[in-house]
């Protein structure tokens, strides 16, 4: 193989085993070492008995290797692919309510550009165009001295998280829950950078570049390219964001510059940004058209085909929330008569206005308590105190509402890429007899 492999050994293992098997031992059998050059390679010694591993088998070194998959900053993430890097979060390891860099979620389509390991922004710019008064050329120091800079808790959620219930199933990463997160982003805002531009009064969308390069290698590709409607972007808690957490942004998720559009779906928020196009039209980069980001403008049932031209592209995520604690399988001692209960709660372009959570499956919902966000766009903490009346098993399960009237549903709401799974979260626990 003289191509660098489309995709990780993981998924290619579960897609096509045969070719995974071809990748990993070649056609003696010995360990191809160029197929495991890009992902660390572990091995790296013949396998005497290789001729009977039975195909399709994930040799478990690889499997069970530290190495091979872990992403450098991260703490007990899991990986679900590692070309290009894609990684969740448990739902008990996102219990903070800001989330640590370590705790946040990844999602690439393509691959981190090398200024994002190199850390060198000497040669770096962004370019603002289009339809602008004055097309911008920015460095950053530019952005950081000429324009105010803010800091605000900002939820960012992956619009296929979820998708792993589909059923049909849909194709992509494997997202349970844990595609979210909220992370304190410092930046300044876009509108800000938007009206030093002028925009014209044609603009409606932005057009978003970066430095990551598609996964076929070849530069005239973008991994992604996608943008917003301009009030979207004009929204004061959009950012061009330089900072998570009070640090330069991590090399996975934007350095040194991203976008944070919060309560869109992720694919908003471009990371490792170099250019904004103003467009006089809705932008047509990388993954804005098809079926990528994009649900039926109607409700389909399960498996339904769906003509292409009846999909449109996902605006505001749905209202949604998570049990961060106690982490499912929580085994309480004979005789605990009540748990605490505790997890948090966001809406897309909304606010939440109350949580429910349910011990008895959906029978009866108890109200829990609610925090107001810091600030629009923060997850809200939520928490109750919920009595277990005797021994035995129990689900809880919590369902936010939002000030709409918006509530979660218990099944998914079911659609071809399986995007906007906001259905409720449950979890288990049990009392000893
Ligand atoms: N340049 C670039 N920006 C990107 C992506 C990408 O692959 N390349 N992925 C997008 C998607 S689909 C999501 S969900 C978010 C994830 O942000 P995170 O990795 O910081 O959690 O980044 C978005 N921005
Ligand atoms: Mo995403």
């Amino acid at each position: 193989m003289t191509t660098q492999p489309e995709r990780g050994l993981r998924e290619l293992y579960d897609d096509d085993p045969e070719r995974a098997d071809a990748l990993v031992f070649g056609r003696r059998r010995f360990l191809a070492q160029s197929a495991l050059a890009g992902m660390g390679a572990v091995l790296g010694l013949a396998i005497p008995f290789g001729r009977y591993m039975p195909a399709g088998l994930i040799p478990v070194a690889l499997a069970e290797s530290e190495d091979a998959f872990v992403i450098p900053g991260k703490d007990g993430l899991t990986v679900l692919n590692d070309r290009p890097i894609n990684a969740e979060t448990p739902a008990h390891l996102l219990d903070d309510e800001i989330t640590p860099n370590s705790r946040h979620f990844v999602r690439n389509n393509g691959i981190v550009p090398e200024r994002a390991e190199t850390r060198d922004v000497s040669d770096w710019r962004l370019t603002v165009d289009g339809e602008v008064e004055t097309p911008l050329t920015l460095t950053l120091g530019d952005l950081k001295s000429r324009f105010k800079t803010v800091s605000y808790a900002l939820q960012l959620e992956c619009g296929g998280n979820g998708r792993a219930a589909f059923n049909p199933p849909a194709r992509g990463n494997q997202w349970t829950v844990g595609a979210i997160g909220n992370a304190k982003w410092t930046g300044v805002r876009l509108r800000d950078v938007l009206k030093a531009a002028g925009i014209r009064d044609a603009a409606v969308y932005t057009g978003h570049y970066s430095e990551d390069l598609h996964l076929s290698g070849n530069p005239e590709k973008d991994a992604i390219s996608r943008g917003g409607p301009i009030d979207k972007m004009m929204e004061r808690h959009t950012l061009l964001a330089f900072e998570m957490n009070g640090e330069a942004l991590p090399a996975q998720h934007g350095f040194p510059v991203r976008i944070v559009a919060p309560g869109w779906p992720g694919s908003v928020s471009q990371k490792w940004l170099r250019r904004i196009w103003v467009r006089d039209r809705v932008h047509d980069g990388a993954k804005m058209t098809g079926t990528s980001y994009r649900v039926p403008a109607y409700p389909v049932s399960p498996g339904q085909r769906v003509p292409k031209d009846d999909f449109r592209i996902i605006e505001a995520m749905l209202v949604k929330s998570l049990i961060t604690f106690p982490k499912s399988g929580l085994e309480l001692a004979a005789g605990t008569r009540s748990v605490e209960v505790r997890g948090h709660a966001w809406a897309g372009e909304n606010r939440v206005a109350r949580l429910d959570v349910s011990r008895d499956f959906g029978a009866t919902w108890q109200q829990a308590k609610l925090s107001a966000p810091p600030n629009r766009y923060s997850w809200q903490r939520w928490r109750a105190a919920v009595d277990l009346p005797g021994p035995g098993y129990y689900e809880i399960w919590a369902r936010a509402t939002d000030e709409s009237g918006a509530s979660q549903p218990f099944a998914i709401d079911w659609n071809p890429k399986g995007y906007l799974n906001n259905s409720l979260h449950r979890i288990t626990v049990t009392v000893a007899a």
